[in-house]
């Protein structure tokens, strides 16, 4: 098939670097998003994510005339819906007195309405966003199919999930294999047409359903793997091991490839998708949800971490530097850095935090600095949260002149412990029992 014309819905973190890569591979594109804040900082010419290369593809886009940006879609040959299915926050299922998430498809709804006045005969819709298994056949096809037009015979439809790692979006939705699954093989093919525009990486043809499990399979993949580390860091510290060391010498089995521990799980992917396998089918999923729920009480235990360095935390001034759900991004959801923040300061300390991707973000019942010194000034503990490359690169004996915090809590198993303890610091790190 060939398009001339697409619509992305959502310009969110995955939507505007598509619609843009699409646009700067010889496309016309309209960007898609019901926020007039998001169209207006586009339409002037700013880009509302950080993303590294984002701005430069974006700029080139616009600039080519092959983008423009709207709050509602139009006639196209192929529309792709990319917006964000999170999980409710007040409505939950239960199963055996478990409780569990459930997703909130709100917004893949109302978007799939929105294209129902301009879908034609022939075009191609996909789906991008993570969804529940069948979300595509049982959610999206008959809202379609109420113009009276025809899955496969009139239109194609399809699900291809993004798999991009944030950071590296741009590289990646190039380089990376893509999953399309069709409601028919003529809708799979005509979803590899579309994409080999630009794909790089090998394109899998399969059906609508296995595409949306291949996803959440990745991510709950991930989430068990890294569960796993997060119960050794408890074991560690318990048996009086240090859970870095183990791992690294694990590692050394060819078989065996432990992931990092960290202070829990965050970002609006491996937090939220393996919930999605459990609302499905909570009667199966007991692995999935145990855990999930290693991961959601890892910034308690890391809370236990802090007190144990620093005493009682009531009254102390806490330099938490990081609030980003991992290193080297801007994204702020779901973040555990944010969840400990607020437990610090639950427990009575006086937290000063410094996330230098988003210095200027507010939140309730904790204090955010914009600079590192800001934060340092006047500590008695520095607790570092996200190890972004400009915290593991800090010098301590530089920072010694800066502070006259002498306690540290690593909880991203980063910093040089020697380094640390021979610049006059007392260190202590997540799951070092030692
Ligand atoms: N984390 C650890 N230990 C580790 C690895 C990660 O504690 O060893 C934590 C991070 O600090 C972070 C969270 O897990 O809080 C998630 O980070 P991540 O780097 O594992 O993943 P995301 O959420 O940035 O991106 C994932 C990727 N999925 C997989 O690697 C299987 C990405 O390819 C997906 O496109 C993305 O989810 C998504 O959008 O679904």
């Amino acid at each position: 098939m060939n398009f001339k014309k697409l619509c992305v819905l959502g310009l969110g973190y995955i939507g505007l670097p598509t619609a843009s890569t699409f646009a700067t591979h010889g496309i016309e594109v309209t960007g898609v998003d019901i926020n007039e804040m998001v169209v207006s900082t586009l339409r002037g010419g700013e880009v509302h994510i950080q993303e590294p290369g984002l701005r430069t593809v974006v700029e080139a886009a616009v600039k080519s005339g092959k983008l423009s940006v709207s709050n509602r879609p139009g006639t196209a040959d192929a529309f792709i819906i990319a917006v964000p299915t999170p999980f409710h926050h007040n409505e939950y299922g239960e199963y055996q007195g478990r409780r569990y998430m459930k997703a909130d498809m709100r917004a893949v709804v109302s978007a799939t309405e929105s294209i129902l006045p301009h879908l034609r005969n022939g075009n191609l819709v996909i789906l991008e966003s993570t969804s529940p298994p069948r979300t595509t056949v049982g959610l999206v096809q008959p809202i379609l199919e109420k113009t009276g037009l025809r899955t496969g015979v009139d239109f194609h439809l399809a699900y291809s999930p993004e798999r991009v790692l944030p950071g590296q979006i741009l590289r990646e939705l190039i380089e990376n294999a893509r999953v399309i699954g069709g409601v028919t093989p003529a809708c799979a093919a005509a979803g590899r047409d579309l994409y080999s525009l630009f794909v790089r990486g090998e394109i899998v043809l399969t059906d609508a359903t296995t595409a949306e499990m291949v996803k959440l399979m990745e991510n709950t993949y991930r989430d068990v793997n890294i569960a796993i580390a997060n119960e050794f860091s408890r074991l560690a510290q318990r048996f009086g091991v240090d859970v870095w060391e183990a791992i690294q010498i694990a590692n050394r089995h060819p078989r065996v490839k432990i992931l990092r521990p960290g202070p829990g799980v965050g970002g609006h992917c491996i937090s939220v998708d393996p919930w999605f396998l459990v609302e499905t089918a909570p009667d199966l999923a007991g692995l999935i949800y145990q855990a999930r729920q290693v991961n959601d009480t890892q910034p308690g235990f890391t809370l236990g971490i802090i007190q144990d360095a620093l005493g009682s935390l009531r009254g102390k001034r806490i330099a938490a530097l990081g609030l980003a759900f991992k290193e080297d991004v801007d994204d702020l959801r779901e973040s555990p850095a944010v969840g400990i923040a607020r437990l610090l300061a639950g427990a009575g300390a006086l937290v000063k935090a410094f996330e230098p991707f988003k210095p200027g973000e507010k939140f309730e019942g904790f204090e955010t600095v914009a600079s590192l010194q800001a934060a340092l000034d006047g500590a008695d503990g520095i607790v570092l949260l996200v190890g972004h490359t400009q915290f593991k690169e800090l010098q301590p004996s530089e920072l010694a002149t800066r502070t006259p915090a002498r306690v540290v809590v690593d909880t991203r198993g980063v910093l040089d412990p020697a380094a640390w303890q021979a610049a006059g610091f007392a260190i202590h790190r997540l799951g070092a029992g030692k």
